[in-house]
């Protein structure tokens, strides 16, 4: 019996085996914001860091911690770094170019984990918290970091393995298209109002965080929970409500470099 190609695109959306996190290093007060709220405390990003990983491996994955890198302040953020399907990672070429060289720096462990390794190239920019891959596409959101050079290239390298490709816009406002939304399930989504009102997402079933609650909706499903930021209750209860496990990790620190709960891990399924 052949696999419909789809289907298996449809079980690996949220199933994980591994995670790859990245310890942050003491030049993250340095790292790039959209906005200044004030500094970083790096010992309680240390602690809420040592919370996320714990929240990963509760919810069954086994989690690989790479050394801090003090010559790249943003470099916790590793999710920004590539692009993990099954049995395929592509490097990203950020759009921040005091981010590009953390791209070498994640390679050879990918390379390790994964058959096919292939990467975006000048004058391609993609940042992979503009990538949302849900049950039947990849959605990539042009923005100040992703372009479209990176967006064809990605489309060219995934459709051949059975994945379309499709193009949306981040808000202006916003730092990634995953700022603004999550997957909760193969046709479930996570989104602000602002965001789903662009109608990016026809078709799928759309849960809105709660009004005021923006800053929730850049959560991550792994296996049975949803991982989210803490100090959202409507939002949480509204999860909750819907039947997901939810567990609620601080982030008040990262947050200070539009950092959430997608960007601090590759999320890889290896088996
Ligand atoms: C940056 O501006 O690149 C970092 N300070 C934050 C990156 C957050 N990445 C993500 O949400 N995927």
């Amino acid at each position: 019996m052949t696999l419909n190609p789809r289907l298996e695109i449809m079980e690996y959306t949220y199933q994980f085996t591994h995670a790859i996190v990245r310890q942050p290093a003491k030049s993250i007060i340095k790292g790039l914001r959209m906005v200044d709220m004030g500094s970083p405390d790096y010992p309680q990003m240390i602690s809420d860091h040592k919370d996320y990983i714990d929240a990963l491996t509760s919810a069954g994955v086994e989690v690989i911690s790479l050394n801090a890198l003090d010559k790249f302040p943003d470099g916790q953020f590793v999710e920004d770094t590539a692009l993990c399907l099954p049995k395929t990672a592509i490097l990203m070429r950020p759009g921040a170019p005091s981010r590009l060289g953390e791209v070498q720096e994640i390679a050879p462990n990918l390379l390790k984990l994964f058959r096919r390794v292939f990467e975006i190239e000048e004058p391609g920019h993609v940042e992979g918290g503009d990538i949302l891959v849900t049950g039947k596409e990849i959605l990539v959101g042009r923005s100040a970091r992703t372009n479209t050079s990176g967006i064809n290239q990605l489309s060219e390298l995934v459709t051949p393995l059975g994945y379309m490709v499709r193009e949306v816009f981040t808000p202006p406002e916003i730092l990634h298209f995953k700022t603004d939304c999550s997957l909760l399930g193969p046709n479930e989504i996570l989104s602000t109002e602002r965001l789903q009102s662009s109608g990016c997402f026809d078709g799928y079933q759309v849960i809105n965080v709660a009004f005021g609650e923006e800053a929730a909706a850049n959560v991550i499903r792994v296996n049975d929970y949803v991982i989210m930021p803490a100090g959202f209750p409507k939002t949480k209860a509204i999860l909750e409500n819907y039947g997901y496990k939810v567990q609620a990790i601080n982030n008040t620190e990262f947050a200070k470099l539009d950092g959430g709960m997608s960007c601090l891990s590759l999320r890889l399924n290896l088996s």
